[in-house]
Protein backbone atom coordinates (compact mmCIF):
# COMPACT_ATOMS: atom_id res chain seq x y z
CA UNK A 1 0.00 0.00 0.00
CA UNK A 2 0.74 3.35 -1.07
CA UNK A 3 2.02 5.81 2.00
CA UNK A 4 -0.54 7.94 3.17
CA UNK A 5 -1.01 10.89 0.56
CA UNK A 6 -0.45 14.62 1.99
CA UNK A 7 -2.17 17.61 1.11
CA UNK A 8 -0.20 18.93 -2.04
CA UNK A 9 -0.69 15.74 -4.43
CA UNK A 10 -4.08 15.51 -3.37
CA UNK A 11 -7.27 15.99 -5.56
CA UNK A 12 -9.79 18.14 -5.61
CA UNK A 13 -12.80 15.82 -5.96
CA UNK A 14 -13.27 12.21 -5.53
CA UNK A 15 -16.23 10.96 -7.21
CA UNK A 16 -17.51 7.49 -6.00
CA UNK A 17 -19.08 6.22 -9.04
CA UNK A 18 -19.49 6.51 -12.75
CA UNK A 19 -23.18 6.08 -13.35
CA UNK A 20 -24.78 8.51 -14.47
CA UNK A 21 -24.76 11.18 -11.26
CA UNK A 22 -20.75 10.11 -11.27
CA UNK A 23 -20.26 10.71 -15.34
CA UNK A 24 -21.91 14.43 -14.94
CA UNK A 25 -19.93 14.95 -11.41
CA UNK A 26 -16.48 14.19 -13.60
CA UNK A 27 -17.35 16.63 -16.08
CA UNK A 28 -18.72 19.34 -14.32
CA UNK A 29 -15.51 19.14 -11.86
CA UNK A 30 -13.51 19.51 -14.90
CA UNK A 31 -15.12 22.44 -16.26
CA UNK A 32 -15.06 24.09 -13.14
CA UNK A 33 -11.12 23.40 -13.26
CA UNK A 34 -10.55 21.42 -10.19
CA UNK A 35 -8.85 18.10 -10.41
CA UNK A 36 -10.73 15.21 -10.03
CA UNK A 37 -10.73 11.52 -10.71
CA UNK A 38 -14.34 9.17 -10.41
CA UNK A 39 -13.77 5.26 -9.37
CA UNK A 40 -16.02 2.43 -10.21
CA UNK A 41 -16.01 -1.11 -9.10
CA UNK A 42 -17.62 -2.38 -12.42
CA UNK A 43 -15.51 -2.45 -15.29
CA UNK A 44 -17.35 -0.74 -17.47
CA UNK A 45 -19.60 3.34 -17.17
CA UNK A 46 -22.99 3.33 -16.79
CA UNK A 47 -24.01 2.32 -13.22
CA UNK A 48 -27.47 0.72 -12.74
CA UNK A 49 -27.56 0.41 -16.39
CA UNK A 50 -23.99 -2.00 -16.52
CA UNK A 51 -25.53 -3.84 -13.65
CA UNK A 52 -28.90 -4.63 -14.45
CA UNK A 53 -28.54 -6.82 -17.27
CA UNK A 54 -31.73 -8.75 -16.95
CA UNK A 55 -33.74 -9.42 -20.19
CA UNK A 56 -36.37 -6.90 -19.80
CA UNK A 57 -34.34 -3.99 -18.51
CA UNK A 58 -35.86 -0.65 -19.04
CA UNK A 59 -36.19 2.61 -17.90
CA UNK A 60 -39.97 3.71 -16.68
CA UNK A 61 -39.26 7.72 -17.64
CA UNK A 62 -39.48 8.21 -21.21
CA UNK A 63 -36.27 8.83 -22.55
CA UNK A 64 -36.45 12.55 -23.75
CA UNK A 65 -36.94 12.85 -20.30
CA UNK A 66 -34.69 10.29 -18.71
CA UNK A 67 -31.51 12.08 -20.53
CA UNK A 68 -28.68 15.15 -19.38
CA UNK A 69 -30.12 19.09 -20.62
CA UNK A 70 -26.60 20.39 -19.63
CA UNK A 71 -25.12 20.29 -23.32
CA UNK A 72 -27.40 21.29 -26.37
CA UNK A 73 -24.95 19.31 -28.44
CA UNK A 74 -25.36 16.07 -26.80
CA UNK A 75 -29.59 16.37 -26.62
CA UNK A 76 -29.65 17.52 -30.09
CA UNK A 77 -26.98 15.00 -31.10
CA UNK A 78 -28.94 11.85 -29.29
CA UNK A 79 -31.29 9.73 -30.77
CA UNK A 80 -33.34 7.53 -28.66
CA UNK A 81 -34.89 4.30 -30.74
CA UNK A 82 -37.84 4.05 -28.10
CA UNK A 83 -40.26 5.84 -26.31
CA UNK A 84 -38.58 4.28 -23.22
CA UNK A 85 -35.32 3.22 -23.49
CA UNK A 86 -34.32 -0.19 -23.15
CA UNK A 87 -30.48 -0.86 -21.34
CA UNK A 88 -28.42 -1.55 -24.20
CA UNK A 89 -29.59 1.83 -24.99
CA UNK A 90 -29.10 3.55 -22.10
CA UNK A 91 -25.75 2.04 -21.56
CA UNK A 92 -24.62 3.16 -25.24
CA UNK A 93 -25.62 6.71 -23.63
CA UNK A 94 -23.99 6.30 -20.42
CA UNK A 95 -20.78 5.29 -22.75
CA UNK A 96 -21.29 8.19 -25.44
CA UNK A 97 -20.81 10.44 -22.83
CA UNK A 98 -17.85 9.70 -21.41
CA UNK A 99 -16.09 9.46 -25.03
CA UNK A 100 -18.03 12.48 -26.14
CA UNK A 101 -17.05 14.90 -23.28
CA UNK A 102 -13.23 12.99 -22.72
CA UNK A 103 -14.14 11.49 -19.46
CA UNK A 104 -12.25 8.08 -19.57
CA UNK A 105 -9.01 9.09 -18.61
CA UNK A 106 -10.04 10.70 -15.11
CA UNK A 107 -12.07 7.24 -14.44
CA UNK A 108 -10.42 4.05 -12.93
CA UNK A 109 -13.05 1.03 -13.22
CA UNK A 110 -12.37 -1.83 -11.43
CA UNK A 111 -11.79 -0.10 -8.31
CA UNK A 112 -13.74 0.60 -5.39
CA UNK A 113 -13.52 2.74 -2.77
CA UNK A 114 -12.72 0.82 0.43
CA UNK A 115 -12.03 3.57 3.09
CA UNK A 116 -12.60 6.97 3.61
CA UNK A 117 -11.39 9.02 6.49
CA UNK A 118 -11.28 12.89 6.99
CA UNK A 119 -8.41 14.43 7.94
CA UNK A 120 -9.11 17.50 10.15
CA UNK A 121 -6.04 18.68 10.19
CA UNK A 122 -5.60 19.24 6.59
CA UNK A 123 -9.27 19.30 5.59
CA UNK A 124 -8.90 16.54 3.17
CA UNK A 125 -10.48 12.89 2.82
CA UNK A 126 -7.79 10.49 2.82
CA UNK A 127 -9.42 7.53 0.64
CA UNK A 128 -8.28 4.05 -0.12
CA UNK A 129 -8.81 2.49 -3.21
CA UNK A 130 -8.34 -0.60 -3.94
CA UNK A 131 -8.14 -2.04 -7.78
CA UNK A 132 -9.37 -5.49 -9.27
CA UNK A 133 -5.93 -6.85 -8.70
CA UNK A 134 -5.58 -6.31 -4.78
CA UNK A 135 -3.55 -3.39 -5.01
CA UNK A 136 -4.15 -0.81 -3.42
CA UNK A 137 -3.60 3.16 -2.82
CA UNK A 138 -4.55 6.54 -1.17
CA UNK A 139 -5.58 9.45 -2.08
CA UNK A 140 -6.57 13.03 -0.54
CA UNK A 141 -8.99 14.92 -2.06
CA UNK A 142 -10.68 18.40 -0.63
CA UNK A 143 -14.19 16.69 -1.67
CA UNK A 144 -15.76 13.81 -2.09
CA UNK A 145 -18.90 13.34 -3.77
CA UNK A 146 -21.02 10.12 -2.95
CA UNK A 147 -22.60 9.34 -6.33
CA UNK A 148 -22.95 5.38 -6.08
CA UNK A 149 -26.46 5.25 -6.62
CA UNK A 150 -29.77 5.01 -5.00
CA UNK A 151 -30.29 1.41 -6.11
CA UNK A 152 -26.91 0.02 -6.37
CA UNK A 153 -26.44 -2.56 -3.59
CA UNK A 154 -28.62 -5.83 -4.43
CA UNK A 155 -30.72 -7.16 -1.36
CA UNK A 156 -30.19 -11.34 -1.53
CA UNK A 157 -32.60 -12.29 1.09
CA UNK A 158 -31.89 -14.77 3.42
CA UNK A 159 -33.46 -17.97 2.52
CA UNK A 160 -32.28 -20.70 4.32
CA UNK A 161 -30.66 -24.05 2.16
CA UNK A 162 -29.92 -21.19 -0.88
CA UNK A 163 -26.67 -22.75 -0.91
CA UNK A 164 -27.31 -26.38 -1.30
CA UNK A 165 -29.85 -25.58 -4.80
CA UNK A 166 -28.17 -27.40 -7.33
CA UNK A 167 -29.28 -24.82 -10.17
CA UNK A 168 -28.15 -22.21 -11.08
CA UNK A 169 -29.09 -18.60 -8.79
CA UNK A 170 -29.21 -15.14 -10.54
CA UNK A 171 -30.12 -11.77 -9.55
CA UNK A 172 -31.40 -9.36 -11.47
CA UNK A 173 -28.88 -6.39 -10.30
CA UNK A 174 -25.94 -8.25 -10.49
CA UNK A 175 -26.88 -10.22 -13.70
CA UNK A 176 -24.06 -12.03 -15.70
CA UNK A 177 -22.10 -10.88 -18.24
CA UNK A 178 -22.32 -14.19 -20.46
CA UNK A 179 -20.23 -14.68 -23.83
CA UNK A 180 -22.84 -15.19 -25.93
CA UNK A 181 -25.04 -11.99 -24.39
CA UNK A 182 -27.73 -13.71 -22.89
CA UNK A 183 -28.39 -16.09 -20.52
CA UNK A 184 -30.47 -18.58 -21.99
CA UNK A 185 -33.51 -20.13 -20.39
CA UNK A 186 -34.38 -22.12 -22.99
CA UNK A 187 -36.62 -25.75 -21.78
CA UNK A 188 -35.69 -24.97 -18.36
CA UNK A 189 -37.91 -24.61 -14.91
CA UNK A 190 -37.38 -21.10 -13.64
CA UNK A 191 -38.51 -19.60 -10.53
CA UNK A 192 -38.66 -16.03 -9.74
CA UNK A 193 -39.02 -14.44 -6.72
CA UNK A 194 -40.01 -10.96 -6.62
CA UNK A 195 -42.60 -8.82 -8.60
CA UNK A 196 -41.37 -5.12 -7.78
CA UNK A 197 -40.20 -3.30 -11.23
CA UNK A 198 -37.40 -5.92 -11.84
CA UNK A 199 -39.74 -8.43 -11.47
CA UNK A 200 -42.66 -7.06 -13.85
CA UNK A 201 -39.78 -6.19 -16.46
CA UNK A 202 -37.96 -10.03 -16.09
CA UNK A 203 -40.98 -12.17 -16.07
CA UNK A 204 -42.55 -11.79 -19.58
CA UNK A 205 -39.19 -12.46 -20.85
CA UNK A 206 -38.26 -15.39 -19.18
CA UNK A 207 -42.11 -16.63 -19.70
CA UNK A 208 -40.87 -16.52 -23.80
CA UNK A 209 -38.20 -19.21 -23.22
CA UNK A 210 -38.71 -21.09 -19.69
CA UNK A 211 -40.74 -24.58 -19.91
CA UNK A 212 -42.16 -23.97 -17.27
CA UNK A 213 -41.96 -19.98 -15.17
CA UNK A 214 -43.12 -19.72 -11.45
CA UNK A 215 -43.44 -17.09 -9.80
CA UNK A 216 -43.35 -16.41 -6.25
CA UNK A 217 -45.38 -13.20 -5.37
CA UNK A 218 -45.16 -11.56 -1.76
CA UNK A 219 -46.61 -8.26 -2.67
CA UNK A 220 -48.71 -7.63 -6.02
CA UNK A 221 -47.59 -4.71 -7.72
CA UNK A 222 -49.51 -1.98 -9.46
CA UNK A 223 -48.46 -2.63 -12.88
CA UNK A 224 -49.59 0.33 -15.57
CA UNK A 225 -48.74 -0.07 -19.44
CA UNK A 226 -45.96 1.66 -21.22
CA UNK A 227 -47.15 1.84 -24.48
CA UNK A 228 -43.40 1.64 -25.66
CA UNK A 229 -42.51 1.85 -29.26
CA UNK A 230 -40.51 3.31 -31.66
CA UNK A 231 -40.21 7.06 -30.53
CA UNK A 232 -42.23 9.34 -32.38
CA UNK A 233 -40.76 10.99 -34.51
CA UNK A 234 -42.96 13.86 -34.56
CA UNK A 235 -42.73 14.49 -30.62
CA UNK A 236 -38.79 14.09 -31.29
CA UNK A 237 -38.62 16.80 -33.99
CA UNK A 238 -41.11 19.24 -31.92
CA UNK A 239 -38.91 18.64 -28.54
CA UNK A 240 -35.72 19.01 -30.46
CA UNK A 241 -36.80 22.38 -31.84
CA UNK A 242 -37.17 23.75 -28.41
CA UNK A 243 -35.45 20.96 -25.91
CA UNK A 244 -34.55 23.87 -23.49
CA UNK A 245 -38.37 24.87 -23.42
CA UNK A 246 -38.84 21.20 -22.66
CA UNK A 247 -36.63 20.85 -20.07
CA UNK A 248 -37.84 24.37 -18.15
CA UNK A 249 -41.29 23.05 -18.28
CA UNK A 250 -40.19 19.56 -17.02
CA UNK A 251 -38.16 21.25 -13.58
CA UNK A 252 -41.37 23.25 -12.91
CA UNK A 253 -43.40 19.59 -12.56
CA UNK A 254 -43.32 18.01 -9.05
CA UNK A 255 -41.98 14.87 -10.62
CA UNK A 256 -39.33 16.56 -12.74
CA UNK A 257 -40.96 14.76 -15.86
CA UNK A 258 -44.17 14.58 -17.45
CA UNK A 259 -45.21 17.93 -18.66
CA UNK A 260 -47.10 17.06 -21.70
CA UNK A 261 -49.77 15.15 -19.21
CA UNK A 262 -49.62 17.35 -16.19
CA UNK A 263 -51.95 16.59 -13.02
CA UNK A 264 -55.22 17.12 -13.89
CA UNK A 265 -56.59 19.75 -10.72
CA UNK A 266 -59.75 18.39 -9.74
CA UNK A 267 -60.00 16.12 -6.82
CA UNK A 268 -61.42 12.17 -8.15
CA UNK A 269 -64.00 12.49 -4.94
CA UNK A 270 -65.80 15.46 -7.33
CA UNK A 271 -65.59 13.77 -10.20
CA UNK A 272 -68.73 11.38 -11.18
CA UNK A 273 -68.24 8.26 -11.61
CA UNK A 274 -68.51 8.23 -15.50
CA UNK A 275 -65.98 10.98 -15.49
CA UNK A 276 -63.37 9.29 -13.20
CA UNK A 277 -64.08 5.88 -15.12
CA UNK A 278 -63.48 8.13 -18.47
CA UNK A 279 -60.18 10.10 -17.16
CA UNK A 280 -58.76 6.96 -15.63
CA UNK A 281 -58.98 5.48 -19.42
CA UNK A 282 -57.61 8.35 -21.20
CA UNK A 283 -54.24 8.67 -19.07
CA UNK A 284 -54.06 4.41 -19.02
CA UNK A 285 -53.83 4.98 -22.79
CA UNK A 286 -51.68 7.54 -22.22
CA UNK A 287 -49.04 4.92 -20.55
CA UNK A 288 -46.37 4.93 -17.07
CA UNK A 289 -46.54 7.68 -14.77
CA UNK A 290 -49.18 9.73 -16.14
CA UNK A 291 -51.44 7.96 -14.72
CA UNK A 292 -50.89 9.26 -11.11
CA UNK A 293 -52.07 12.79 -12.28
CA UNK A 294 -55.38 11.55 -13.51
CA UNK A 295 -56.67 14.09 -10.56
CA UNK A 296 -54.56 15.80 -8.30
CA UNK A 297 -55.27 14.29 -4.87
CA UNK A 298 -54.73 10.80 -5.61
CA UNK A 299 -51.44 10.68 -3.73
CA UNK A 300 -52.57 12.69 -0.38
CA UNK A 301 -55.91 11.27 -0.39
CA UNK A 302 -56.69 7.87 0.41
CA UNK A 303 -60.08 7.55 -0.84
CA UNK A 304 -59.25 8.96 -4.07
CA UNK A 305 -56.22 6.97 -3.97
CA UNK A 306 -58.46 3.86 -3.50
CA UNK A 307 -60.88 4.68 -6.54
CA UNK A 308 -57.34 5.08 -9.00
CA UNK A 309 -56.25 1.16 -7.01
CA UNK A 310 -59.91 -0.23 -8.29
CA UNK A 311 -59.33 0.95 -11.64
CA UNK A 312 -56.34 -0.82 -11.79
CA UNK A 313 -58.12 -3.91 -9.97
CA UNK A 314 -60.47 -3.81 -12.71
CA UNK A 315 -58.19 -3.81 -15.58
CA UNK A 316 -55.78 -6.76 -13.69
CA UNK A 317 -59.62 -8.78 -13.66
CA UNK A 318 -60.32 -8.17 -17.70
CA UNK A 319 -56.92 -9.33 -18.68
CA UNK A 320 -56.04 -12.33 -16.58
CA UNK A 321 -58.11 -14.90 -17.71
CA UNK A 322 -58.31 -17.12 -13.85
CA UNK A 323 -60.36 -14.98 -11.41
CA UNK A 324 -58.10 -16.72 -8.77
CA UNK A 325 -54.69 -15.77 -10.50
CA UNK A 326 -56.01 -11.81 -10.93
CA UNK A 327 -57.72 -11.69 -7.36
CA UNK A 328 -53.93 -12.72 -6.45
CA UNK A 329 -52.42 -9.89 -8.79
CA UNK A 330 -54.38 -7.89 -7.04
CA UNK A 331 -53.01 -5.17 -4.72
CA UNK A 332 -54.36 -3.82 -2.16
CA UNK A 333 -52.67 -0.92 -0.73
CA UNK A 334 -52.41 2.51 -1.88
CA UNK A 335 -51.63 2.57 -5.32
CA UNK A 336 -48.37 4.54 -5.69
CA UNK A 337 -47.15 3.84 -2.28
CA UNK A 338 -44.21 1.01 -4.02
CA UNK A 339 -43.21 2.58 -6.76
CA UNK A 340 -45.41 1.84 -9.54
CA UNK A 341 -44.27 -0.37 -12.54
CA UNK A 342 -44.44 0.59 -16.06
CA UNK A 343 -44.79 -2.42 -18.37
CA UNK A 344 -43.51 -2.89 -21.80
CA UNK A 345 -43.79 -6.81 -22.08
CA UNK A 346 -47.43 -7.84 -21.17
CA UNK A 347 -46.98 -8.20 -17.62
CA UNK A 348 -50.48 -9.45 -16.31
CA UNK A 349 -51.18 -11.34 -20.01
CA UNK A 350 -48.26 -13.27 -19.51
CA UNK A 351 -50.35 -15.46 -16.39
CA UNK A 352 -52.43 -16.43 -18.99
CA UNK A 353 -50.22 -18.45 -20.56
CA UNK A 354 -50.31 -22.57 -19.47
CA UNK A 355 -46.35 -22.74 -18.50
CA UNK A 356 -46.80 -20.12 -16.08
CA UNK A 357 -47.92 -20.43 -12.51
CA UNK A 358 -47.92 -17.68 -9.78
CA UNK A 359 -47.38 -18.99 -6.19
CA UNK A 360 -48.65 -16.80 -2.84
CA UNK A 361 -45.92 -16.44 -0.71
CA UNK A 362 -47.23 -13.51 1.21
CA UNK A 363 -46.55 -13.02 4.93
CA UNK A 364 -49.96 -13.34 5.98
CA UNK A 365 -50.30 -16.54 3.51
CA UNK A 366 -47.45 -18.86 2.72
CA UNK A 367 -44.25 -17.33 2.99
CA UNK A 368 -41.17 -18.94 1.28
CA UNK A 369 -39.93 -21.85 3.92
CA UNK A 370 -36.61 -22.83 2.70
CA UNK A 371 -34.52 -23.97 -0.56
CA UNK A 372 -33.68 -27.95 -1.11
CA UNK A 373 -31.29 -29.05 -3.94
CA UNK A 374 -34.03 -29.10 -6.12
CA UNK A 375 -35.73 -26.08 -5.72
CA UNK A 376 -38.43 -23.45 -3.64
CA UNK A 377 -40.43 -24.90 -0.87
CA UNK A 378 -43.37 -22.78 -0.25
CA UNK A 379 -47.01 -23.94 1.28
CA UNK A 380 -45.74 -26.83 2.34
CA UNK A 381 -45.14 -27.66 -1.22
CA UNK A 382 -41.54 -28.00 -3.23
CA UNK A 383 -41.59 -26.55 -6.34
CA UNK A 384 -38.65 -28.02 -8.50
CA UNK A 385 -36.41 -25.68 -10.75
CA UNK A 386 -33.18 -25.30 -12.56
CA UNK A 387 -32.76 -21.47 -12.27
CA UNK A 388 -33.53 -19.14 -9.75
CA UNK A 389 -33.89 -15.88 -10.36
CA UNK A 390 -34.26 -13.27 -7.75
CA UNK A 391 -35.53 -10.22 -8.05
CA UNK A 392 -35.60 -9.33 -4.52
CA UNK A 393 -34.63 -5.41 -4.99
CA UNK A 394 -31.75 -3.02 -3.25
CA UNK A 395 -31.14 -2.32 0.28
CA UNK A 396 -31.47 1.23 -0.84
CA UNK A 397 -30.76 5.00 -0.57
CA UNK A 398 -28.38 4.08 2.30
CA UNK A 399 -26.83 0.00 1.77
CA UNK A 400 -24.25 1.14 -0.69
CA UNK A 401 -22.97 4.42 1.70
CA UNK A 402 -23.80 1.79 5.21
CA UNK A 403 -21.04 -0.62 4.23
CA UNK A 404 -18.51 1.52 3.34
CA UNK A 405 -15.73 2.85 6.46
CA UNK A 406 -16.44 5.88 6.10
CA UNK A 407 -15.35 7.95 8.88
CA UNK A 408 -15.95 11.54 9.57
CA UNK A 409 -15.05 14.37 11.57
CA UNK A 410 -13.47 12.86 14.94
CA UNK A 411 -13.84 9.67 13.63
CA UNK A 412 -17.54 9.61 13.00
CA UNK A 413 -18.35 6.54 11.26
CA UNK A 414 -21.56 6.82 9.13
CA UNK A 415 -22.58 3.36 10.16
CA UNK A 416 -23.12 4.97 14.17
CA UNK A 417 -24.31 8.56 12.37
CA UNK A 418 -27.03 6.99 10.59
CA UNK A 419 -27.90 3.81 12.27
CA UNK A 420 -31.27 4.95 13.06
CA UNK A 421 -31.79 6.13 9.22
CA UNK A 422 -29.96 8.71 7.17
CA UNK A 423 -29.58 12.08 8.44
CA UNK A 424 -29.25 14.67 5.73
CA UNK A 425 -29.32 18.60 4.56
CA UNK A 426 -31.20 19.26 1.93
CA UNK A 427 -30.06 15.61 0.87
CA UNK A 428 -26.98 17.25 -0.03
CA UNK A 429 -24.66 16.92 3.35
CA UNK A 430 -24.22 15.33 5.99
CA UNK A 431 -22.95 16.74 10.08
CA UNK A 432 -20.19 15.29 10.80
CA UNK A 433 -19.38 14.67 7.42
CA UNK A 434 -17.27 17.60 6.09
CA UNK A 435 -16.91 18.10 2.09
CA UNK A 436 -18.77 15.24 1.59
CA UNK A 437 -21.56 15.75 -0.96
CA UNK A 438 -24.72 13.29 -1.65
CA UNK A 439 -25.90 12.75 -5.57
CA UNK A 440 -29.36 11.52 -5.67
CA UNK A 441 -29.30 10.65 -2.19
CA UNK A 442 -31.39 10.27 0.49
CA UNK A 443 -33.11 13.43 1.77
CA UNK A 444 -33.96 14.68 -1.66
CA UNK A 445 -36.54 14.21 -4.08
CA UNK A 446 -34.37 12.33 -6.23
CA UNK A 447 -36.78 8.79 -6.09
CA UNK A 448 -39.98 10.96 -6.97
CA UNK A 449 -37.92 12.58 -10.24
CA UNK A 450 -36.76 11.60 -13.53
CA UNK A 451 -33.05 10.81 -11.62
CA UNK A 452 -31.15 12.55 -13.96
CA UNK A 453 -33.10 15.82 -13.61
CA UNK A 454 -32.19 15.43 -9.90
CA UNK A 455 -28.08 14.47 -10.59
CA UNK A 456 -27.95 17.59 -12.55
CA UNK A 457 -29.32 19.63 -9.91
CA UNK A 458 -27.50 18.38 -7.19
CA UNK A 459 -24.02 18.41 -9.09
CA UNK A 460 -24.43 21.75 -10.21
CA UNK A 461 -25.43 23.02 -6.76
CA UNK A 462 -22.35 21.13 -5.62
CA UNK A 463 -20.25 22.65 -8.03
CA UNK A 464 -21.20 26.33 -7.37
CA UNK A 465 -20.65 25.69 -3.43
CA UNK A 466 -17.28 24.25 -4.09
CA UNK A 467 -16.53 27.18 -6.49
CA UNK A 468 -17.89 29.69 -3.79
CA UNK A 469 -16.25 27.91 -1.51
CA UNK A 470 -12.84 28.86 -2.91
CA UNK A 471 -13.57 32.25 -3.83
CA UNK A 472 -14.45 32.63 -0.66
CA UNK A 473 -11.70 30.96 1.04
CA UNK A 474 -13.25 28.63 3.04
CA UNK A 475 -11.26 24.87 3.65
CA UNK A 476 -14.42 23.09 4.23
CA UNK A 477 -18.34 22.85 4.59
CA UNK A 478 -20.20 20.96 7.00
CA UNK A 479 -24.09 20.83 7.54
CA UNK A 480 -25.46 21.77 11.16
CA UNK A 481 -26.84 19.30 13.41
CA UNK A 482 -29.77 21.43 13.83
CA UNK A 483 -30.47 22.14 10.00
CA UNK A 484 -30.31 18.14 9.43
CA UNK A 485 -32.53 17.79 12.04
CA UNK A 486 -34.84 20.62 10.63
CA UNK A 487 -34.80 19.06 7.32
CA UNK A 488 -35.79 15.69 8.55
CA UNK A 489 -38.45 16.87 10.56
CA UNK A 490 -39.65 18.75 7.30
CA UNK A 491 -39.70 14.98 5.17
CA UNK A 492 -41.50 13.78 7.75
CA UNK A 493 -43.93 16.24 7.98
CA UNK A 494 -44.78 15.97 4.39
CA UNK A 495 -44.76 12.56 3.89
CA UNK A 496 -47.44 12.21 6.66
CA UNK A 497 -49.87 14.08 4.23
CA UNK A 498 -49.35 11.60 1.44
CA UNK A 499 -50.24 7.77 1.08
CA UNK A 500 -46.66 7.17 0.97
CA UNK A 501 -46.48 6.18 4.92
CA UNK A 502 -49.46 3.49 4.07
CA UNK A 503 -47.36 0.17 2.41
CA UNK A 504 -43.65 -1.37 3.41
CA UNK A 505 -41.84 0.31 0.57
CA UNK A 506 -37.86 0.78 0.09
CA UNK A 507 -38.43 4.34 0.58
CA UNK A 508 -39.11 3.46 3.92
CA UNK A 509 -36.47 1.16 4.26
CA UNK A 510 -39.21 -1.72 5.10
CA UNK A 511 -38.01 -4.20 2.39
CA UNK A 512 -34.69 -5.06 4.59
CA UNK A 513 -35.08 -6.77 7.65
CA UNK A 514 -33.92 -5.28 10.57
CA UNK A 515 -33.40 -2.07 8.86
CA UNK A 516 -34.99 1.03 10.58
CA UNK A 517 -37.80 2.38 9.27
CA UNK A 518 -37.44 5.87 8.01
CA UNK A 519 -39.18 7.66 5.10
CA UNK A 520 -35.91 8.13 3.02
CA UNK A 521 -36.93 10.49 0.15
CA UNK A 522 -38.75 14.37 -0.20
CA UNK A 523 -42.28 14.62 -1.15
CA UNK A 524 -42.30 18.02 -1.89
CA UNK A 525 -41.54 18.17 -5.49
CA UNK A 526 -39.19 19.53 -7.80
CA UNK A 527 -39.77 22.98 -7.93
CA UNK A 528 -40.19 23.70 -4.14
CA UNK A 529 -37.00 21.37 -3.01
CA UNK A 530 -34.81 23.20 -5.94
CA UNK A 531 -36.42 26.46 -4.82
CA UNK A 532 -34.84 25.68 -0.81
CA UNK A 533 -31.83 24.38 -2.45
CA UNK A 534 -31.08 27.91 -4.36
CA UNK A 535 -32.09 29.50 -1.06
CA UNK A 536 -29.72 28.11 1.12
CA UNK A 537 -26.56 29.51 -1.51
CA UNK A 538 -28.03 32.22 -1.68
CA UNK A 539 -27.35 32.80 1.63
CA UNK A 540 -24.03 32.16 2.37
CA UNK A 541 -24.77 28.24 3.16
CA UNK A 542 -27.53 28.80 5.74
CA UNK A 543 -27.45 25.52 7.44
CA UNK A 544 -23.58 24.72 6.85
CA UNK A 545 -20.61 25.29 9.29
CA UNK A 546 -18.33 27.13 7.27
CA UNK A 547 -14.49 26.65 7.99
P1 LIG B 1 -38.33 -3.92 -5.34
O1 LIG B 1 -39.28 -2.97 -5.92
O2 LIG B 1 -37.84 -3.71 -3.96
O3 LIG B 1 -39.01 -5.36 -5.44
C1 LIG B 1 -38.46 -6.48 -4.79
C2 LIG B 1 -39.45 -7.61 -4.84
O4 LIG B 1 -38.89 -8.73 -4.17
C3 LIG B 1 -40.75 -7.28 -4.14
O5 LIG B 1 -41.81 -7.86 -4.84
C4 LIG B 1 -40.56 -7.94 -2.79
O6 LIG B 1 -41.75 -8.24 -2.11
C5 LIG B 1 -39.82 -9.19 -3.19
N1 LIG B 1 -39.12 -9.80 -2.06
C6 LIG B 1 -38.10 -9.28 -1.34
N2 LIG B 1 -37.74 -10.13 -0.37
C7 LIG B 1 -38.55 -11.21 -0.48
C8 LIG B 1 -38.67 -12.41 0.25
N3 LIG B 1 -37.90 -12.67 1.30
N4 LIG B 1 -39.63 -13.30 -0.12
C9 LIG B 1 -40.42 -13.03 -1.18
N5 LIG B 1 -40.35 -11.89 -1.91
C10 LIG B 1 -39.43 -11.00 -1.56
O7 LIG B 1 -37.02 -4.07 -6.26
P2 LIG B 1 -36.91 -3.96 -7.84
O8 LIG B 1 -35.54 -4.37 -8.19
O9 LIG B 1 -38.03 -4.65 -8.51
O10 LIG B 1 -37.11 -2.43 -8.14
C11 LIG B 1 -36.41 -1.44 -7.38
C12 LIG B 1 -36.49 -0.12 -8.07
O11 LIG B 1 -35.65 -0.14 -9.24
C13 LIG B 1 -37.83 0.25 -8.61
O12 LIG B 1 -38.70 0.78 -7.66
C14 LIG B 1 -37.50 1.23 -9.71
O13 LIG B 1 -37.24 2.49 -9.14
C15 LIG B 1 -36.20 0.69 -10.26
P3 LIG B 1 -42.41 -7.13 -1.11
O14 LIG B 1 -43.02 -6.11 -2.03
O15 LIG B 1 -41.27 -6.55 -0.29
O16 LIG B 1 -43.37 -7.88 -0.31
Amino acid sequence: MSSQATAGEGLDVLVVGAGFGGLYMLHKARTLGLRALAVDAAPGVGGTWYHNRYPGARVDVQSLEYSYSFSEELQQAWHWNERYAARPELLRYANHVADRFALRDRIRLETRLVAARWDEALARWQATLRAADGSEQCLAARFMVMASGPLSTPYMPAFPGLERFKGRVLHTAAWPHEDQGAVDFSGQRVGVIGTGSSGVQVIPQIAKQARRLTVFQRTPAYVVPAHNGPLDAEWERRVKADYAGFRARSRAMRTGFGSEHPPHMKSALAASAEEREARFEARWRIGGFAFLGTFYDLMIDERANALAAEFVRGKIRSTVRDPEVAARLSPTYPIGCKRLCVDSAGYYETFNLPQVELVDVSGGGRPIEFITERGVVAGGREHELDALVLATGFDAVTGTLMRLPLQGRGGLRIQDKWAGGPLNYLGLGTAGFPNLFHVAGAGSTAAFTSVILSIEHHVDWIGDCITWLDTQGHKSIEAEEDAEAAWMAHMLELARHTVFLGCESWYLGANIPGKPRVFMALVGGFPAYAEQCAEVAANGYAGFRLR
